[in-house]
């Protein structure tokens, strides 16, 4: 079974965050998405989100391509997550290309293009 990993706030979810679950799905047979929780977002990435962790994780689970949800607490446990979870493939949006090549040392490692046209802040701004 290839196992899939890919970490992120999905914050709002949308039709973004959906385009690329599914696209990293497509690259093996289990996907885990390691959310931020809130404290990690509010200390180590300064976003205050709309919805809580249970909420966002509520709704990542019901996303028919989502296997497992876990938390993401902290920067440093990637190399972690990867080796407990025996990950195959660790993905991510191009907008992080290049950050996590350290990785490449214990799974592959793809950066899949963003949805350009959408974003959590442009819906924000859009509904103000
Ligand atoms: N994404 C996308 N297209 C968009 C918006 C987001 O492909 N229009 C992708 C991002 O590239 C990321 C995932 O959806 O892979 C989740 O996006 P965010 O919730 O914004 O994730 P981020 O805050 O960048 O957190 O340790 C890594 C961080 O937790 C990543």
């Amino acid at each position: 079974m290839k196992k899939i990993i890919t970490y992120g706030t999905y914050d709002l979810l949308h039709y973004g965050h959906i385009n690329l679950l599914q696209r990293a799905k497509a690259l093996g047979d289990y996907l885990i998405v390691a959310l931020s929780t809130d404290e990690f977002n509010w200390d180590s990435k300064q976003k205050k989100c709309y919805f809580t962790y249970e909420q966002r994780k509520r709704l990542l689970e019901s996303v028919r391509y989502v296997d497992l949800v876990i938390p993401e607490e902290n920067w440093e446990q990637k190399i972690n997550d990867v080796k407990e979870f025996k990950i195959d493939t660790f993905v991510m949006g191009d907008d992080w290309a290049g950050k996590f090549d350290f990785l490449k040392e214990y799974c592959d490692v793809v950066y899949l293009p963003r949805t350009p046209e959408i974003s959590t802040t442009q819906i924000k701004n859009d509904l103000k």
